[in-house]
């Protein structure tokens, strides 16, 4: 029989093999794994909202009954917000940078999170997830500050996502390979289902929200065609996939191969980002895809590189296998000269440019 391997247990066999490990960053991972529980929990109850009261409703018990997205920030927070091994934490569930209250000590790390991403698809009983990223701290003083936030996903320590679906699965990284785990929901563990996770070659799936084709600049469409082989009837066309999740499209990605975008578009010139965070959505699962032997790009370069310059900055976003992504790469490149020009102007933070929308 297989070897049976909690995440406790594999975060701690990581940090052996690195001498000069504190501890700290496997007590942190294993917290966020502890609220991880606690969201699956609430997420399989999303269902019976109806039954036993929907959010701002007071339910049988008398409690009031949360939205499951400010649920799912709040446990996150409150499990971290004591511990001595944060300085800052920032979620999209919150407009500024959020501080380790005072009463508590700041430690050297800093948890950027989007506590449940896709959360429009608990209407529908669909897969949402928690995505997250753990960055050292860079400024001085023991209270975290914006610069620590606004680091490029090459310097990320760990992240790594919880995807809730028919089974709760988390998937992370310290930069080590990609390794999976899956709830046992009857032990309440995480036990290693999927250890070192490679894309693979061979693409299976291309992931796009088709309805906003129109809007898409010309080497995005053309991008599109080719996956299909419109142009050449001896390729294979690539099959499509969509599911409103990031995480669970990506999730996909990394398991079957293949490609997952949301691009910038020219429908208000001032925004021709897409609609994807940077700093908590995007740059972690780039951080992840690379660690499986993928790659992430903006459309003109590695998101890896990106040095934010808002908390809540949006990029267009071409993730998975690196040939097709620098195949989208190049249609960009070929097609796209205004588009190019005039995302280019904000990509690195001109006055106004990533303003939440
Ligand atoms: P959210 O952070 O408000 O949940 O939005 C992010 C989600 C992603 O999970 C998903 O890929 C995308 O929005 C879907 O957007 P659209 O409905 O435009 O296709
Ligand atoms: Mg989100």
């Amino acid at each position: 029989m297989e070897r049976i391997l909690t995440i406790e247990r594999h975060i701690l066999d990581t940090q052996r093999e690195h001498p000069l490990a504190t501890g700290v960053l496997s007590r942190l991972l294993y917290d966020i794994a502890l609220a991880a529980k606690i969201i699956a929990r609430e997420t399989t109850r999303a269902g019976l909202v109806n039954i036993l009261g929907s959010a701002g409703q007071t339910n049988v018990q008398g409690e009031e009954q949360q939205k499951l997205d400010v649920f799912a920030h709040r446990t996150i927070f409150r499990m971290n917000d004591h511990t001595g091994r944060l300085c800052l934490m920032a979620s999209e569930e919150h407009e500024d940078i959020i501080p380790i209250p005072d009463k508590y000590p700041c430690g050297k790390y800093v948890l950027v999170f989007d506590p449940l991403d896709g959360s429009s698809n608990t209407d529908v009983n669909g897969n949402v997830a928690t995505i997250f990223a753990i960055h050292r701290k860079i400024t001085p003083g023991d209270q975290g500050q914006l610069d620590d936030v606004l680091q490029p996903g090459r310097d990320i320590v760990a992240a790594g996502y919880v995807v809730y679906g028919p089974s709760t699965m988390l998937v992370y990284s310290t930069g080590h390979g990609v390794h999976g785990f899956t709830l046992d929901p009857s032990v309440g563990e995480f036990l290693l289902s999927h250890p070192d996770i490679r894309i693979p070659a061979k693409p299976k799936y291309y992931s796009c929200n088709q309805g906003n084709e129109r809007y898409w600049p010309a080497g995005v469409r053309r991008f599109v065609e080719w996956l299909q082989a419109k142009d050449d009837p001896v390729r294979k066309p690539i099959d499509a996939r969509y599911s409103g999740a990031l995480v669970a499209d990506v999730h996909r990605i990394l398991l079957q191969g293949g490609v997952f975008f949301y691009p910038g578009d020219l429908r208000d010139p001032a925004k021709p980002y897409g609609k994807l965070r940077l700093i908590y959505e995007c740059a972690p699962l780039a951080f992840l895809v690379a660690q499986a032997g993928g790659y992430a790009s903006d459309g003109l370069g590695s998101v890896l590189d990106l040095a934010p310059h808002t908390l809540h900055q949006r990029i267009p976003f071409f993730i998975g296998d690196r040939t097709l992504v620098e195949q989208a790469e190049r249609f960009i490149q070929e097609h796209d000269g205004e588009w190019v020009q005039t995302y280019s102007a904000v990509r690195h933070g001109a006055p106004g440019a990533a303003a939440r929308a």
